[in-house]
Formats: structure tokens, C-alpha cells, sequence
């Protein structure tokens, strides 16, 4: 960590950025730094973050969480998921939320809050309803709540800096599942795509319009989580094709969507699996905006002076 001026060929991030990339707060960032988890220079009394440093530390962390660690994450992981349900089903959305913050406060990133404990908490709490343990009036209620805690960590998406493209989603026409989609834009957004999310229930006529007039738009993605909206799926599919042509292509994905084939028999080029199923999509495409300089840093060392 020498006091040196880093090549303009990589992104430069603050702590500040990191602590928005991760979705944590601010000192938990600046500990990754100090306890050199995370590779850092400091210049001008300000810590410097390459933006390959911080891809090596969000690799390196995730591959320790697929090895040894996993049962200790999978048992913290459980107890989450077993306190959310009941803060959810309960309707409790400050229970619910301090869950989440102790999960983040353990080390987890917004990726694995919205994909390994918020979306199957709610999947568990469907199942409950499906199996008829739990009247819908609950599930309305906890999906509630869910919504108010999305709502709540959705700045943390927010990832400052060079954005990477346009991308639309949305639900085809008698979808109503939204809270899908506002994950998904959500984690979009972190990995630094610009996402309009079109939400539940869109006719393919506003999907169209919405699509024509968003500039250098890179994909667009169909959500489907009840097999009721296939056909309707299918619908816009074919009007988006008809309207925008073959230059954009266009995902369909969601619980609905099986596979490959079932998203091809709907007419969509391709078919992503889940969240990070689209995040590589994009990521095979790669940039579609030009490069902008590093933004100016805002906070410094908190140990300087
Ligand atoms: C909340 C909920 C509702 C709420 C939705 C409110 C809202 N604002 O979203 C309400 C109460 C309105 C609702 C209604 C219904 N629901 Co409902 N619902 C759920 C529940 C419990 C959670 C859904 C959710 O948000 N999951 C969390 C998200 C984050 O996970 P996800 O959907 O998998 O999305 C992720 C990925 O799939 C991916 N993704 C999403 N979209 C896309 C798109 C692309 C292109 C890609 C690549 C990836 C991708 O990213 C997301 C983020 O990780 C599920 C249970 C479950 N298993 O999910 C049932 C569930 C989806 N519902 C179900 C049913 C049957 C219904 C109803 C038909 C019930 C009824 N008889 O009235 C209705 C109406 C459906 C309709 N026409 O749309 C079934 C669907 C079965 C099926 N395959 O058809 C489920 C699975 C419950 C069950 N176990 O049976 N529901």
C-alpha cells in the first residue's frame, strides 16, 4: 500500500465507491483497506482503489464462499433465512430490515442479500402458500414488506462512475409479479447498467414505445414468473421483434422460463438463468458507452490528520 500514483488505464474508485459497489457501509469498506483484504494506495492522504483490485477481492470472496467456509455461511446463511421468513410473515419490516443488516454487518454483498436470502425467503414463503400452511392475505403481507425492503436497499445499488449501457425490463401484459423485476433492475444497476424497469403488467404497446425511445439500448429482458403470462410473453416478444428489429436482442427469463427452449418456443433470442444468468449475458457483450475519467474523491482516510 506505497504511497503512489496508480496507471490512468484502470478505474479508479474511493472507498466511498467501494463501500456503494458492495453494499456496505462506508467503515466496513475502509476495514477491507486497512486490513489489506482489499489492495489500496493512498495518495494525497487519500486511499485509491483499482477497479481490477476490487474485481480480484469480489472473486477471491466468493470462491472462499463456494469452498471451506461454506457450511459456517450456509448455517449463517439458514438462520437469515429462517428470521426473515418470520420478520416477513409477521409483517415486522424494521425486524426484517435489522436481518438484512446483520447479514450485510457479516460480510454480505447486496448480490447474495436480493439472490441467496431475499428471493428464496419469498420462494419459501410461496411454497407455504402453495402447500396452504398460510392464508394469502400473509403472503400479500409479506410481499409488503419485501417491497419496503427493496425499496429501502435499492441506493445501495447504486454504482457511481462509468455506466455501461441501457437496458429495459419489464413484465408482459397480466404479469403481476414486480418485486422479480425491481431485484433484478437493482442488481442490474450494481454491476453499472442503466436499467428502465417497466414493472408488472405492461402492454406491449408501451413496452414498444418505451423501447423505441431509450438511446443505444443494449438488451431487453422479459419477465415471467407465472406460467398464466406465457402466452401473453409470447405476444410481446413478437411485437417488440416486429418493432425494433434484430439489433437488440431480447431475454426472456424469470421462474416461469425453464430453459432455453421453452424461451426460443416464445420467440426471444436468448434465455439467461435468473439475475446472474443476465449479469453474464451483458457482461458477454461488453461496454457499450464510452469511458469517462475517475470521478474526484470525496471522503478520506479516516485515520489521516
Ligand atoms: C410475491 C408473489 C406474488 C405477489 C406479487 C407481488 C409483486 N408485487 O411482485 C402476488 C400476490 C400479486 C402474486 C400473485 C399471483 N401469484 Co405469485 N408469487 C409470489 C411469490 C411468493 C414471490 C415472487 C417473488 O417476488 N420472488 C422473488 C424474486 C426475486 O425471485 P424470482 O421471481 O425468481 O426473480 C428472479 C429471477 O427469476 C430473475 N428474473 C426475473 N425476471 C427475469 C427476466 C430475465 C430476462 C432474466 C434473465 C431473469 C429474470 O431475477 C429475479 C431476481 O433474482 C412467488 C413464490 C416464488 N417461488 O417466487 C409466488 C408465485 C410466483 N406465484 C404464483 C401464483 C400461482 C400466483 C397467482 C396466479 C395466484 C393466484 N391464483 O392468484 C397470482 C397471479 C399471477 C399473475 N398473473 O401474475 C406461483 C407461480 C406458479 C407458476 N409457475 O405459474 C408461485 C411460484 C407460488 C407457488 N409456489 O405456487 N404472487
Amino acid at each position: 500500500m506505497a504511497d503512489e500514483t496508480l496507471s490512468v488505464d484502470d478505474e479508479v474508485l474511493s472507498i466511498e465507491d467501494v463501500a456503494v459497489v458492495l453494499g456496505v457501509h462506508y467503515m466496513t469498506a475502509y476495514r477491507y483497506v486497512k486490513r489489506r483484504a482489499l489492495e489500496a494506495t493512498q495518495v494525497s492522504g487519500q486511499w485509491q482503489i483499482k477497479r481490477s483490485d476490487l474485481d480480484d477481492f469480489v472473486k477471491r470472496r466468493s470462491d472462499r464462499h463456494s469452498k471451506a467456509e461454506g457450511s459456517q455461511d450456509a448455517r449463517r446463511t439458514a438462520d437469515y433465512h429462517r428470521e426473515l421468513e418470520r420478520c416477513l410473515v409477521n409483517s415486522d419490516a424494521k425486524a426484517a430490515f435489522e436481518v438484512i443488516q446483520a447479514a450485510i454487518d457479516a460480510g454480505a454483498d447486496m448480490e447474495e442479500v436480493y439472490l441467496d436470502i431475499l428471493g428464496p425467503v419469498m420462494a419459501e414463503i410461496g411454497a407455504s402458500w402453495a402447500r396452504g400452511e398460510i392464508d394469502i392475505s400473509v403472503e400479500h403481507r409479506a410481499t409488503a414488506v419485501a417491497t419496503r425492503l427493496v425499496g429501502q436497499l435499492s441506493p445501495r445499488c447504486v454504482r457511481r462512475g462509468r455506466h455501461r449501457g441501457n437496458v429495459l425490463i419489464g413484465a408482459p401484459a397480466g404479469e403481476r409479479h414486480s418485486l422479480a423485476l425491481a431485484m433484478l433492475g437493482d442488481l442490474l444497476r450494481l454491476h453499472g447498467w442503466d436499467v428502465s424497469d417497466l414493472g408488472a403488467d405492461t402492454p406491449s404497446n408501451s413496452f414498444v414505445h418505451a423501447a423505441s425511445s431509450i438511446p443505444e439500448l443494449v438488451a431487453v429482458g422479459v419477465s415471467v414468473t407465472s406460467s398464466d403470462s406465457l402466452a401473453s410473453a409470447a405476444e410481446l416478444v413478437t411485437t417488440l421483434r416486429r418493432a425494433i428489429g434484430d439489433d437488440v436482442p431480447v431475454l426472456v427469463g424469470g421462474s416461469a422460463i425453464l430453459d432455453v427452449n421453452q424461451a426460443r418456443s416464445l420467440g426471444a433470442d436468448h434465455f439467461a438463468e435468473g439475475a446472474r444468468g443476465f449479469i453474464a449475458f451483458l457482461d458477454s457483450l461488453g461496454d457499450k458507452s464510452p469511458k469517462q475519467p475517475a470521478k474526484k474523491k470525496k471522503k478520506s482516510d479516516p485515520d489521516a490528520n
